[in-house]
């Protein structure tokens, strides 16, 4: 029970509960002033007002918790928040066209996830494309090939300068079907979630993807979050959503010190499941997301 420890310690900043001289406090009754400084400690690691006071309401409702047990039930509906959130849908269908396309704010790690991920499908033999629909900067072309060469798959050579988005869009749905291809990633423009007209062309971008395909594919479409933005990443998450129904979510940059607190917000409030973690800027350095393990883990890597 030693990781349940170190992950309410994270939470918390409260001492290991499990030292002898300490036995005695771990029997105490938790109490408001106990509730109130848990609440502040959540809110402050990223967790949201909603998930915060739910967490606070659901241990106030149950009477006559010690610390040990709070602590455990604090464990327990962090879990059961990120589990119920996730679905158990495979990373990719056999047999079909999967479209994957990836959306975020400027900078968030978008470009340098979908290297990762061309990487992940091509090492599991899937024939992979990247469409390059960042055409506001031709400077995003040219890093997009260098991830396409070091992943060793396939971009679409279009010339995107002066062309939108969708149009080059067209033209990569059409080369994927025509190729057969397993994975077709498309790479977006960074734009702010608060700018409506940006936010309008990928719901564009998206209404070509549904017109233009058939049953035998397969759309996901990921939102990139950067870790370290903290709840910012959340405003991100309820925005890109109602432009383009979210199917998942990529947290990158987790490999510093960012709280990963805004995981539990958007699974608790968003039902958005969680399916990658952004660990490093090289290639292989993407885990997929596996509630349990994030969980164990939480003493090494955030809240
Ligand atoms: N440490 C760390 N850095 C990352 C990670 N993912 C991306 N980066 C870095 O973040 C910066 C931005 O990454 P990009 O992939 O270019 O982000 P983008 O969202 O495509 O950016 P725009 O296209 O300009 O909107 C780069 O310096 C990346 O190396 C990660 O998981 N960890
Ligand atoms: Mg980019």
């Amino acid at each position: 029970m030693n990781w349940l420890n170190s992950f309410f310690k994270r939470i918390t900043g409260q001492d290991e509960p499990e030292k002898p001289s300490i036995k005695e406090e771990e029997n105490k009754l938790i109490d408001e002033e106990y509730l109130f400084e848990l609440e502040e400690k959540l809110l402050r690691a990223d967790c949201g007002l909603e998930f915060s006071e739910y967490i606070v309401n659901n241990l106030r409702s149950k009477a006559d918790l010690n610390l040990k047990q709070a602590q455990e039930e604090v464990i327990n509906l962090c879990s059961q928040t990120l589990k119920q959130a996730q679905n158990n849908k495979p990373e990719l269908e056999n047999h079909k066209l999967n479209i994957i396309l990836i959306v975020g704010v400027n900078g968030a790690g978008k470009t340098t996830s979908i290297g990762k991920l061309a990487h992940k499908f091509k090492k599991q033999n899937k024939k992979v494309l990247i469409a390059p629909c960042d055409t506001f900067r031709a400077a995003a072309c040219e890093q997009l090939e260098k991830w396409a060469k070091r992943a060793d798959v396939d971009i679409l050579q279009a010339n995107i300068q002066n062309k939108k988005a969708d149009s080059v869009l067209y033209e990569a749905l059409a080369k994927a079907k025509e190729n057969k291809v397993d994975v077709l990633i498309v790479d977006t423009a960074g734009r702010l979630q608060n700018k409506k007209g940006l936010m309008d062309e990928l719901g564009k971008l998206s209404n070509v993807i549904d017109k233009h395909t058939q049953e035998n594919t397969c759309v996901q479409r990921l939102l990139v979050i950067d870790a370290t933005t903290g709840q910012n990443g959340y405003s991100q998450a309820v925005l890109f959503n109602s432009a383009t129904e979210l199917t998942g979510i990529i947290l990158s940059k987790f490999d510093g010190s960012a709280k990963g607190g805004i995981l539990f917000a958007i699974s608790h409030n968003l039902k958005i499941p969680i399916k990658y973690l952004g660990l490093g800027e090289q290639i292989e350095q993407l885990q997929e997301f596996k509630p349990e393990d994030f969980i164990k883990n939480l003493g090494i890597n955030a809240i």
